[in-house]
């Protein structure tokens, strides 16, 4: 397999002017007539042959002006010696033949569920025709479709249509990536918005017939996504219409096709009954994030897939400051760092590091990753945080001024905040090119009334980059006297040094600081912390992420063995007691560090983590803690006595009810059953399901569940992955072989194949079991599916990035698992990059 280099970077030689396409759609024969008017490139001087993108696809006819061109593809394309172009514009006619009904991959134009549906990012655009499938060439497409399906559509504004046909015109240049066609039986959701200068824009969600009642939340999601970007960013929309379609086979989330997104259906179809609290607020945080990127990605996209995070870090921290917006600052930051630590900080740690703008790839795929996209997120915020609010807002209307309709770079984005704030960033930039999680340390002494705060930073080697300079580190500071009042607000200090020491002067007495307030910057923070200090900033923080901290902190000491579990209990139990505080909040504090979490930290100080020993640690303190708040239980457990709605209000209150349930589980699991047999609502059904799993019990619920929602397949989902992720270590291989024999498990299907192979390595003591089971199950299956869905298994392979963590034993059995699918013929390319990184 060959690698692609930023370095390499060229013009492509041609400028396509206009693409006009006709589908004539069949399941196992598809016809596609491309006509692509084409001219040379300025910006590519010189005599070149013209080279197509295209794979899989059955040539039926080429031809300029009108004659046919003897002409053949190779495995990956196809050229038009330079001698047989024109010398100016010229317009190449293609004709294919492509099979959707074979298509597994959820790549190109495939079937899902009897719909014809495209999927074209990164590459997929090159499994439907022959074109130059870069994101830096961009074009006005004209579409038509010829089918007998009820609904046929495509990007942009409708046109004309009659009886079996339909026309799409999207005047606004794109790459071909961002090109969707679906046909299918669909009935729609309707809904409508006017923008903020007047403009009507009809809006429709698709989906399968009997799923129309399922889609209000996704329509009222769209439409305040749409009123947040005007407000907040001054972006309008641009088309007639913006159409939204659920599919049930999708390899990710959504994609941001221009005018005509495509979803996984389960971040689309909701009702009380069949979607969770979180499934609500996931779905209006992807509706957000994909009509996000009509600006920042569409209008203006990248100029080549290095640039990835130029569109993705961007779009991420526009829809976390909406969800921020929506529901709580707080309990969003919470939730995001979580997040990050638990995906993106394994993978900088691990031997999949790689910087936020990668420099070599082999399959692009891969690099749709945590650290493209939410460590891509975090530099932003840095970036906000050194320019001020009123810096970021000129830096990003000067961007859309200066570049709408480029395919642009970092150094682009860059710029645009050195001209709008007058700020060197050349250092700053050492957040795009290196890898790999900073450390700082911090160290505090206190003398004659001044209290200085000395800071310094190490950037651990990542592959490839042995040794790193200073990076610019934001480091959000507060302090606070002994009383817990805060004597100074939050100041950003700049570490750009190694080392770094700064002054607070004028203190009456020694404070207690608050440091990384809001995790300030995406950095682990090394500090000799007294126990009782941490309990003190549970207690006290007014900064909310930091008060949190304070809490996980403390929890991650104790399970380290190397604190008093009574503190953090004592602390949990008074922060349960305060009644002001937002009930979302205190189910966060409630949340012990995971168990991935804990081998990770067991890890960074030179441990080898024993996977089972954290879970039974973890286990235990939680049974402290149901012990010590055993008298507020009953009451922080009761219904919550009102009819269901998806507010954050309210999912607020039922994760802190569920939080209480999952302690009151630990003394008296009768009373989980029956809050499981009252629920009325999906959320508190699948929790207080998980409560008794994970206690051992569960038996007749879980036949009871399968019974009533057998026929949902996205309730099902949850089914499948509840029993693989609450399964004791020792049992969870058999559960997973039980379960992929069961009838319903359609392992084609994305979301059913990693509903039980993605909770198999969500489960930590199971997936790390020493008898190397769960590794050989997981090889087992990427196995089996890599030859239908490759990005699918090189997305699940990331299950064994921690395996050099662990014991000799475990390693070995890792390593084998490995080098089976290393070994294995005709093994993808996406998976083949995967296990290499993997085992270095
Ligand atoms: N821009 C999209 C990324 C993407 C994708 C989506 C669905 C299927 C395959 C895909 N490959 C890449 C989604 C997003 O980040 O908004
Ligand atoms: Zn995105």
């Amino acid at each position: 397999p060959t690698t692609v280099y930023l370095k390499d970077y060229q013009p492509f030689p041609f400028v396509v002017q206009q693409v006009a396409l006709t589908f004539r759609l069949a399941p196992g024969a598809t016809r596609v007539l491309a006509a692509l008017t084409l001219a040379p490139n300025p910006a590519r001087p010189g005599v070149h042959d013209l080279r197509l993108d295209g794979e899989g696809l059955a040539l039926i006819a080429a031809r300029i002006g009108g004659r046919a061109l003897a002409v053949s593809p190779d495995e990956t394309g196809l050229t038009i010696p330079a001698a047989m172009l024109p010398a100016e514009g010229f317009v190449l006619e293609t004709e294919v033949e492509i099979a959707p009904e074979g298509n597994f991959s959820c790549e190109g134009l495939y079937m899902s569920g009897g719909i014809y549906c495209t999927q074209c990012e990164a590459q997929g655009f090159r499994h439907i025709t022959f074109y130059p499938d870069r994101p830096d060439v961009m074009a006005p497409f004209k579409v038509r479709i010829e089918s007998d399906m009820p609904v046929l559509l495509s990007n942009g504004n409708p046109g004309a249509q009659g009886a079996g046909w339909a026309e799409w015109d999207d005047p606004w240049p794109k790459p071909a990536y961002l090109f969707a066609l679906v046909a299918g039986d669909l009935r729609a959701h309707r809904g409508d918005f006017v923008t903020a200068s007047g403009r009507k824009v009809d809006l429709a969600v698709w989906v399968r017939p009997g799923d129309e009642t399922r889609c209000d939340y996704a329509m009222d999601s769209l439409i305040r996504s749409m009123r947040w970007d005007e407000e907040v960013y001054g972006r309008e929309y641009d088309l007639d219409v913006f159409n939204i379609v659920a599919v049930d086979d999708f390899n990710m989330g959504a994609m941001e096709n221009k005018g005509l997104n495509i979803f996984n259906s389960k971040l689309v179809l909701a009702s009380p009954e069949t979607a969770t609290d979180d499934d609500y607020g996931r779905i209006e945080g992807v509706i957000a994030h994909e009509y996000f990127h009509n600006w920042t990605g569409n209008r203006i996209t990248c100029r080549d897939w290095f640039q990835l995070c130029l569109k993705e870090g961007l779009t991420v921290f526009r829809d976390q400051q909406f969800t921020g917006d929506m529901r709580s600052h707080a309990v969003k930051r919470i939730e995001d760092v979580m997040m990050l630590r638990a995906r993106q900080f394994r993978e900088d740690q691990g031997p999949l590091a790689h910087p936020v703008r990668p420099e070599s790839f082999i399959e692009i795929n891969n690099f749709y990753t945590a650290t493209v996209y939410e460590k891509g997120s975090e530099v932003i915020g840095m970036l906000k945080r050194l320019v001020g609010d009123q810096g970021y807002k000129a830096a990003l209307d000067l961007y859309f001024d200066r570049h709408d309709g480029d395919a642009a770079t970092i150094e682009d984005w860059l710029k645009v905040f050195e001209d709008a704030t007058g700020r060197d960033l050349a250092q700053f930039k050492l957040w795009y090119s290196e890898a790999g999680t900073p450390r700082v340390k911090v160290s505090e002494a206190w003398e004659e009334g001044v209290f200085t705060l000395t800071l310094s930073q190490v950037n651990p080697p990542t592959p490839g980059q042995p040794e790193k300079a200073p990076k610019v580190i934001p480091v959000a500071v507060g302090l606070l006297n002994p009383n817990g009042d805060e004597v100074r607000p939050t100041e950003v200090l700049e570490l750009t040094e190694a080392v770094q020491s700064f002054r607070f002067e004028g203190l009456a007495s020694r404070p207690v600081a608050s440091v990384l307030r809001g995790f300030s910057a995406p950095v682990v923070l090394e500090r000799e912390v007294a126990a009782e200090e941490r309990a003190f900033l549970l207690a006290h923080d007014t900064d909310p992420f930091n008060r949190w901290e304070a809490g996980r902190g403390l929890a991650r000491e104790v399970l380290e063995g190397a604190a008093d579990a009574g503190l953090w209990v004592q602390g949990m139990v008074r922060l349960m007691q305060d009644g002001g505080l937002d009930p979302a909040f205190k189910a966060l504090a409630l949340r012990l560090p995971g168990d991935d979490e804990m081998a990770a930290t067991l890890a960074g100080k030179g441990q080898v983590p024993d996977p089972e020993a954290i879970r039974d640690r973890r286990r235990a303190l939680h049974m402290a803690l149901a012990e010590a708040l055993r008298a507020e239980l009953p009451a922080m457990a009761a219904p919550l006595g009102v009819r269901f709605a998806p507010s954050a209000e309210q999912a607020g209150r039922r994760a802190l009810r569920l939080a209480a349930l999952g302690l009151l589980g630990r003394l008296d699991l009768g009373a989980v059953a029956a809050a499981h047999r009252a629920s009325d609502n999906m959320t508190e059904e699948v929790g207080t399901l998980a409560i008794l799993l994970e206690n051992g019990a569960g038996g007749p619920e879980v036949a009871s569940f399968e019974a009533r929602w057998k026929a949902e397949r996205l309730v099902m989902d949850k089914w499948f992955a509840l029993q693989v992720g609450c399964a004791a270590p020792e049992a969870v291989a058999g559960v997973v072989e039980r379960l992929t024999a069961h009838p319903l498990f359609d392992w084609k299907n994305p979301n059913r194949f990693r509903s039980v192979l993605g909770a198999l390595s969500a489960n930590h003591a199971g997936f790390h079991h020493g008898s190397g089971a769960g590794y050989r199950l997981m090889a087992d299956w990427l196995l089996k599916l890599d030859p239908l869905n490759p990005q699918t298994t090189a997305r699940i392979s990331t299950a064994f990035e921690t395996w050099g963590r662990y014991d000799a034993g475990r390693k070995a059995h890792a390593r084998a698992a490995l080098e089976r699918i290393k070994g294995t013929e005709g093994l993808s390319r996406d998976l083949g990059e995967m296990v290499g990184r993997i085992l270095g």
